[in-house]
Formats: C-alpha cells, structure tokens, sequence
C-alpha cells in the first residue's frame, strides 16, 4: 500500500491519476480507472456541454466510485462545463492550457477538489492562492499541449513554492517514476498516455498501437509559432505541420491545418494525417493491459523499489 495525503483529499486508494486526456478519456477508460483505486478524470477537450454531461452520467453509471473532469481553458464552453460539473457533483475538477483562476470559488463552493495543470511556478502560486487544492505540476515530457520546463526541475520548484500537495505530470508511466515523484516532494502522479494502451480506453486500436511501437525519440513538438507546443508521435502530419512553420506560414493557415486532427487520429484512427499525441514515456510502453492490472503493477513495482531503497544506499 502507498498511501499519500492525495489518497485522502480524493478518496482514492492508490496516489495515480489519470491525465484528462480530450477524444481519449471516456466514460469507459475513466470508469475503469477509478475502479482500480486511481482517480479516473474524463477529458472534457472542446466537446459541447451536453456530451459532457452524458459521458459523466454515464461514468456514475459505471461506478459508485470518486472521478474528475478536465475543463480545457481554450474550450468554448468553459462556464458551462463548471456549472455541470457542479449540478452533477463530481468529487474534482482538473483544468489545462490557461489559468482557472476565476472558475476557482464557484467550484470550492460546490465542494469541488480543484486540481489545475500547471506548466510554472509562478501559475501554480497564483492559483494557490486563488484556492487550489492540489497543483499539478506537467512538465513537457507530456503529450498534447506543453509548456517548456522538464518534470525533474519544475515539479521540486512548484513544491518549494506551494504548500498546496503537488502531483507530478509528465514523463510517469511505471513504479520507478511514481517513487521519483515522491523522492522529489510530490503526493502522486498524473499519466496520460501510459493510460491510452490500456483494454479500456476507447481510442482507436491504431492510436494504442502507435504507442506500443514507438521509441524513445518517437515524440516530437509542433506549434511553437504559435506560442502553444504541442507534443505527438511523429508522422506525415508533424513533418508537414513542422515545415509550415519553417516557411512562416500564417497563423490561421496553421490553425487550420491543424484543427480535428486529434479526433481523427483517436476516433478514426487516421494515424497518418490525424495527431497521435502522446508523451516521451512512449518508448517505455510495450503493452496493452486493464487499469486494474496496470495500477496493480506500477504500486508493486514501487513498494518493491522503496523496499530495495535502503539496501542500494548502504553499500558502500
Ligand atoms: O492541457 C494540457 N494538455 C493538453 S490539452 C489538449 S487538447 C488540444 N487539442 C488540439 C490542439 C491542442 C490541444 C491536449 N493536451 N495539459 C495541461 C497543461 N497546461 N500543460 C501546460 C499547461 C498550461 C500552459 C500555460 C497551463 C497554463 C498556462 O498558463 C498560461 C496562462 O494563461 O497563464
């Protein structure tokens, strides 16, 4: 048993979260995961207010257990989506990609566990104080959206500056990383993509298969002239992606070109021209397995390693 003050605050019995990954993480994946003891958080992307709605029903249908919503900054529907969070009483709310900071009170009011991805320091003190109950800390190790630092030198710099738990996002994908999080102050880890490549998540099987055949350099960003990196597998879609931004192409031809693309790549399974997001921990990913299993494994593997801990440092 690992047990952090995350468990607790969540009501949740092992310190994993599930990232809220959009077009990826449904009702099924989210349902599955809680169900394991981590804490399942439905990716709520750009979709409309109403199918987030359906896919929480649906999620309580599936279990009696605690589960989050992730609310984009960037989706349309921002105000909507904190009110429906709120009427259908979800235990958390995890935001990304901009600063909740004004959605913060109606969510605490409703009893919500605020829980925003940040990329910096200087995010993460602000929403602090603004009423954050935990900070996730997504170093740009992730896949989709990133900011610029790497988990090992954010997520110590979020904990020496909050007092706030800290959850540490990107690069996490096994029990190694999860004791790497602890040693570096964290409360738990958020992982996104080592959740894809698992029996229930409802992505395209192409999208899994991507992952399990990737590499360690599989990965790379595309949207930097944008000011908004986002990191995927490569294919014909980042190369010609990265070449327009080479040539300078304007701002709302690359916004065009790159519109639709993750739902194609996790809906269609077009992984070809769609955008197979997913993290550098791709390479370390080699099989498809339940949540159950999945969670199992990584709290073993982690047990087994703080077990070793004192043996490895006392040799000498
Ligand atoms: O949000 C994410 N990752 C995402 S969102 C997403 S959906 C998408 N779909 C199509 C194209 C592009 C994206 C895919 N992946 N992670 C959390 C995260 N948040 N990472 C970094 C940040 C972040 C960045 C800047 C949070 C706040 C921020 O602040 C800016 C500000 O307003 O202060």
């Amino acid at each position: 048993m690992i047990r952090t003050v995350l468990c607790d605050m969540l009501g949740i019995e092992h310190p994993i979260v599930q990232g809220g990954m959009a077009w990826v993480a449904t009702a099924e994946l989210v349902a599955a995961v809680s169900e394991a003891g981590a804490l399942g958080i439905l990716g709520g992307g750009n979709a409309p207010p109403d199918y987030v709605r359906a896919q929480i029903r649906e999620t309580k249908r599936r279990t009696k257990k605690p589960f989050g919503v992730n609310i984009p900054l960037f989706s349309p529907y921002v105000d909507d989506l904190v009110s429906i969070c709120i009427e259908e009483g979800v235990k958390a709310v995890a935001t990304g990609a901009g600063n909740p900071g004004p959605y913060i009170p109606r969510l605490k009011e409703a009893g919500i566990v605020c829980m925003p991805v940040v990329a910096s320091v200087a995010l993460a003190k602000r929403l602090e104080r603004m009423g954050a109950d935990i900070i996730v800390a997504e170093g740009m190790e992730s896949g989709g959206h990133i900011g610029d630092l790497s988990t090992m030198p954010l997520v110590p710099q979020v904990v020496d500056a909050v007092r706030v738990p800290v959850v540490a996002a990107g690069g996490f994908a096994d029990g190694r990383g999860l004791v790497a999080a602890l040693a570096l102050g964290a409360v738990g880890i958020q992982m996104g993509t080592r959740f894809v490549c698992t029996t229930e998540c409802t992505v395209h099987e192409n999208y899994k298969r991507k992952i399990v055949e990737a590499g360690d350099r599989a990965t790379m960003t595309t949207g930097h002239s944008l000011g908004h990196p986002v990191r995927a597998i490569k294919n014909a879609m980042t190369h010609e992606f990265q070449e327009m931004e080479r040539r300078g192409a304007s701002e709302q031809e690359i916004i065009e070109f790159g519109t639709g693309r993750l739902r194609l790549a996790a809906e269609q399974g077009d992984v070809v021209h769609g955008s197979v997001m997913a993290g550098q921990v791709s390479g370390m990913i080699n099989d498809i397995v339940s949540c159950r299993e999945l969670v199992e494994r990584i709290v073993r593997q982690a047990e087994e390693i703080i077990g070793a801990l004192p043996a490895v440092v006392s040799r000498g």
